[in-house]
């Protein structure tokens, strides 16, 4: 197909409640949706990253910059027999693959809309119960977050997950594991906010049975996380050092973690994640996707990349009111039971509230 249009466009959206984590509070997010059209259909992908570089490098102005000035203009016009195609003409730009999803993501919805298929059948997904993880920010005291988890847990998610930071994080996280008893399954993830001298304190964590810990140490690191595993009982879960096959590889030969959080922006797309997932199921890695915060678009490429087989663990795919007051897709991310289910409308399975969309449009660049 060929590359006919391709249109950024810049929303804002206010979160109903201020998300903090070890780097930040975020209570408004910046997203860049992207549509690309080829013979009267569109396909739409989301860039997910963060407003300052507080996860990754990447902001929405960087990936914009990107987009606009670079990318875009490299892949637009092309012919493509498939959506990975796009792949070799992004190569001679290093990094940014946030920014690089956007435009991958899009293509997938529409080589999945132009088949005439929901995506998730398109890239060969099977699960249809996808079981939902909470993201928890780091809330004020241990007592409101112990609050905070009860009345979450009433909503039926598999698994809870603590935003910790250093001063933050032994008594949050017995007063959650008290408040929730011993049969949920809770994680904290600490955004890299400790190094290998806090191995005794992270060890203390043992006692809680933590399914796993994400991200304890620096964010591009995998070989301390290899020398911590040796010291803790509680596995280790993989986040930001993660962006390609080869991290995962060479993070399964250190023995850094034995949980691999996938994030399709933070590896550039479908394409590597569906290679990661399969290699995951390989090596008998437990597997989850993670979130960024996104809108339902953003949120329905998630949910049709857990249909993969080889998706272990309760994903972070929150509905979307818990964010949002209004999500700007129809229907949008909901969940019953702790479970999420594949959208069935054809691509990513959502359609756009363009109403609502342009009245939270900041900027707008059509190529
Ligand atoms: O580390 O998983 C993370 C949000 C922004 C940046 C990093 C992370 C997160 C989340 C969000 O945990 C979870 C969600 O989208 O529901
Ligand atoms: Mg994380």
């Amino acid at each position: 197909m060929k590359l006919e249009q391709i249109e950024l466009r810049e929303i804002r959206m206010q979160m109903r409640t201020p998300f903090e984590t070890s780097f930040g509070v975020t209570q408004e997010r910046r997203i860049i949706l992207v549509s690309i059209s080829s013979g009267g259909v569109t396909g739409y992908g989301e860039v997910s990253c963060n407003e300052t570089p507080g996860y990754s490098y990447e902001t929405t102005d960087t990936a914009w910059l990107m987009l606009n000035d670079l990318f875009a203009p490299a892949i637009l016009g092309h012919d493509l027999e498939q959506p990975s195609d796009v792949l070799p003409l992004l190569k001679p730009f290093r990094g940014h693959p946030f920014a690089k999803a956007g435009l991958e993501l899009a293509l997938w919805d529409l080589w999945a809309r132009a088949a005439q298929q929901p995506l998730w059948k398109f890239i060969g997904g099977t699960k249809t119960d996808l079981p939902v993880g909470l993201s928890v920010g780091i809330k004020s005291s241990p007592e409101a977050l112990a609050e905070f988890v009860v009345q979450q847990k009433a909503l039926g998610y598999k698994r809870i997950k603590l935003k910790i930071g250093r001063g933050r994080d032994i008594a949050y996280v017995a007063a959650a594991r008290d408040a929730l008893g011993w049969d949920t399954h809770l994680t904290v993830d600490a955004n890299s906010d400790y190094t290998l001298e806090d191995t005794d304190l992270l060890g203390q964590l043992d006692q809680y049975k933590l399914q796993y810990i994400e991200q304890p140490l620096s964010n591009d690191d995998i070989v301390d996380h290899a020398t911590l595993a040796q010291s803790l009982e509680t596995p280790l879960c993989l986040d930001e050092p993660i962006h390609s096959l080869g991290d995962v590889r060479k993070a399964v030969q250190l023995g850094s973690g034995s949980v691999i959080n996938l994030k399709i922006g933070r590896v550039g797309g479908h394409t590597e994640s569906h290679k990661i997932a399969k290699y995951c199921g390989e090596q008998g890695l437990a597997l989850w996707c993670g979130g960024m915060l996104e809108s339902g678009v953003g949120r329905a490429h998630n949910v049709a990349l857990q249909t993969l087989p080889q998706f272990t663990l309760a994903s972070d795919t929150a509905p979307s009111a818990r964010y949002w007051l209004e999500d700007i897709t129809d229907p949008e991310i909901t969940m019953h039971g702790g479970l999420t289910h594949p959208l069935g409308g054809i691509g990513i399975g959502v359609n756009l509230r363009h109403d609502l969309i342009a009245k939270l449009t900041t900027r707008v660049a059509v190529l």
